[in-house]
């Protein structure tokens, strides 16, 4: 159900500001176009902006190209939308000055949702953002084309790793049935988003999986991937989509960590971004948050800054010990 305040609040205005989580993935993207046409097709006057480039992978999306990297004049704007993110910071830099406009809208499903905005809408049983978004569209009386069935399909498909993670709903299933009835082509869909990997990234995953440690009692493992390996191997960021789910599918692995490092400084101190993905049993967003990060029971991440690769590795495998 969504609340009759929300509605009225997007009904109500003209011109939308929607902004979704740097480093986007399938949700962030398929989450912001499909509400953007639907808000276009309205009559309003739409900017959708994320401050990273959309990954490669999604750029086969119809009318991808509406979104950009600039928001232009914050007092332009009478609404904010903010989808998948669990605080503001997540989408950049824009979190400096995005409460500036009238009203700040947070529609989100992540459990560690901070309820910011002048209205937060947070499910947690939502399989992903586009679930939200495909009962907001349906209740503002908007018809899907599609390009808002391929975006919601291709976010609920991705988000849910193609139905094999424990977000999988019923819904999951339901939505997107309806939106193949309504132009979503799943076969497409599965060719560029699971088969359009560069010899770089096939490259890439050979050193990370060369990188694999397990704790001794086997159930995590961590993987490392250092800027030096995206260089060698001509990778970009979207390069790394999904490589933290390889360390989670070995036997009797609850929890998998990929440990990428994103800034070196000296004394061999640098700054890393752990993604953290669990089988099922374990909640890692419990274990992000408490290392002042994030996300969902399955599949959550935190940052680290001053530590060396060894200590960082030290503080993982501790975890292990309570699994
Ligand atoms: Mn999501």
């Amino acid at each position: 159900m969504i609340p009759a305040m929300l509605l009225e609040e997007i009904r109500k205005s003209d011109r939308v500001l929607i902004a979704s989580h740097t480093q986007p993935d399938g949700d962030a993207i398929g989450s912001m176009l499909a509400l953007g046409v639907c808000l276009k097709a309205l009559g309003k006057t739409v900017t959708l902006y994320n401050e990273s480039p959309t990954p490669a992978i999604f750029r086969f999306l119809p009318s991808v190209n509406l979104i950009g990297d600039q928001a232009g004049d914050l007092s332009d704007y009478d609404l904010a939308i903010v989808l998948d993110c669990g605080d503001l910071q997540r989408i950049g830099r824009l979190s400096e000055d995005i409460e500036t406009i009238p009203a700040l809208l947070n529609i989100d499903h992540h459990v560690t949702n901070t309820l910011f905005g002048t209205f937060a809408h947070v499910d947690s049983q939502a399989c992903a953002t586009a679930e939200i978004v495909y009962h907001i569209i349906r209740d503002l009386g908007v018809a899907f084309d599609k390009t808002m069935a391929t975006a919601i399909y291709t976010a609920i498909l991705t988000d849910t790793g193609s139905f094999m993670f424990q977000n999988t709903n019923t819904a999951a299933f339901a939505i997107s049935s309806e939106m193949v009835t309504q132009g979503a082509d799943p076969y497409t869909v599965a060719q560029c988003v699971y088969a359009t990997y560069s010899l770089g990234r096939l490259k890439l995953l050979n050193m990370v999986l060369d990188t694999i440690d397990i704790s001794r009692n086997g159930k995590l493992s961590t993987m490392f991937l250092s800027q030096r390996m995206m260089e060698e191997t001509g990778t970009q960021l979207d390069d790394i989509y999904g490589l933290v789910n390889y360390a989670k599918h070995i036997e009797d692995v609850q929890v998998a960590a990929l440990i990428r490092e994103t800034h070196m400084g000296m004394n061999g101190k640098g700054v890393y971004h752990v993604s953290l993905r669990s089988s099922g049993e374990v909640d890692v967003s419990s274990i992000a948050a408490r290392l002042g990060g994030g996300g969902h029971h399955s599949a959550a991440g935190f940052k680290m800054e001053g530590v060396s690769l060894s200590e960082l590795k030290r503080s993982i495998f501790s975890l292990a010990e309570a699994l």
